[in-house]
């Protein structure tokens, strides 16, 4: 029996919302939960667990269309879905009503129901949110019920306000298999046995990393998975070395040459780091058109020459502050040096 584990696609999501890439982002949340439906079909796969949060905000009887219009070219493979914290059940959700197909199951409730597949022997258990929180640890006293040969548990949580969840309370459960979802980063609990795939893409900033789903096989009751990358897309943070010697010119250059290197369909983070020119300034503003950059942090201090500091200003105040803090300051004393020496370059001559 093969399996397909995704969780926290986030249909409807728009990332980086102002930002230029952000209609994409959102159009290819929606194109790779296709291509995964269609891979599905390509691989045979038996069973498809969608473990929460396929919509980002309650899903629109539109939008259950189209996902069932997915669903539908895959005849061969079930379905399992439950709804997480940003999809919950409302009262008025159109998941309830929404005439699925016949290969699609949805575990529309907040108490734990099951459905049987007694032609692969499985049964696969789970509940949904039925509000945005949810704060009981449900899965804390759950237990692999023995009826049939393969249990799976499709679950969603793990955080304080959402079913917290203790590793080794869903290990003490039994289960052939937890199909997790919530947390976007991959995370594997118990190998083979409790995983979360992260999100199908990244939907923000934080989102770091790889992203993807788990594939698995369960034959003669062993389970082994493994992991698909399969987002277009990552976050990534790039930390740029600044010296004294970079200029704007210089480092407009390297970011330039990184972000070919490392992909230019990647969404960056920038930060700039060391110690730079004290006379540099950076134009930051200038670094954004050089990719898909979310944001420019400059965390560099300016490099002092205390040596060429204390020869300018010789017998000032500036000078015996410099030389309070001795040969070799430590790291603390340096920050605190290097503050001191900015504020009294910032009062003005006169007084030095
Ligand atoms: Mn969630």
């Amino acid at each position: 029996m093969r399996f397909f584990h995704i969780a926290d696609v986030h249909l409807g999501a728009e990332p980086d919302k102002g930002y230029p890439w952000s209609q994409d982002r959102s159009r290819e949340i929606w194109d790779s939960f296709r291509r995964v439906i269609e891979q599905a079909g390509r691989d045979h796969v038996d069973l498809l667990l969608i473990a929460g949060d396929l919509f980002h905000r309650q899903p629109l009887a539109r939008e259950l269309k189209e996902v069932n219009a997915m669903f539908s070219t895959i005849p061969d493979t079930k379905i399992v879905l439950i709804a997480g914290n940003h999809d919950y059940l409302r009262k008025d959700s159109p998941y309830r009503k929404f005439p699925w197909g016949k290969n699609v199951w949805g575990l529309w409730s907040q108490e734990f129901s099951h459905v049987d597949f007694p032609e692969m022997g499985v049964r696969v258990r789970g509940c949904s949110y039925e509000s945005r929180e949810i704060r009981q640890p449900l899965y804390d006293s759950l237990k692999k019920s023995g009826e049939m040969p393969v249990e799976i548990l499709l679950a969603h949580g793990g955080d304080e306000k959402h079913i917290p969840i203790s590793r080794e309370r869903l290990i003490a459960g039994g289960f052939d298999y937890v199909a997790l979802g919530h947390i976007h980063k991959p995370q594997v609990l118990l190998e083979d046995r409790i995983i979360y795939p992260g999100s199908l893409e990244p939907t923000e900033k934080n989102d770091t990393g790889v992203h993807g789903f788990v594939k698995g096989e369960i034959k003669k009751g062993k389970v082994r998975t493994a992991f698909v990358p399969w987002a277009v897309r990552e976050y990534k943070e790039l930390r740029i070395p600044v010296t004294r010697e970079t200029t704007q010119y210089r480092l407009t250059q390297f970011l330039q040459e990184l972000i070919k290197k490392m992909g230019e369909k990647h969404i960056y983070t920038v930060l700039l780091e060391g110690k730079r020119d004290p006379d540099t300034e950076f134009h930051l503003n200038q670094l954004y058109s050089l990719g898909n950059i979310r944001a420019v942090e400059d965390q560099t201090r300016p490099g002092w020459s205390l040596e060429e500091l204390c020869r300018k200003y010789k017998g000032s105040l500036l000078e015996e502050y410099i030389r309070s803090f001795g040969e070799k300051p430590d790291e603390e004393a340096e920050k605190a040096l290097e503050y001191g020496i900015g504020a009294l370059l910032e009062t003005g001559e006169e007084i030095l």
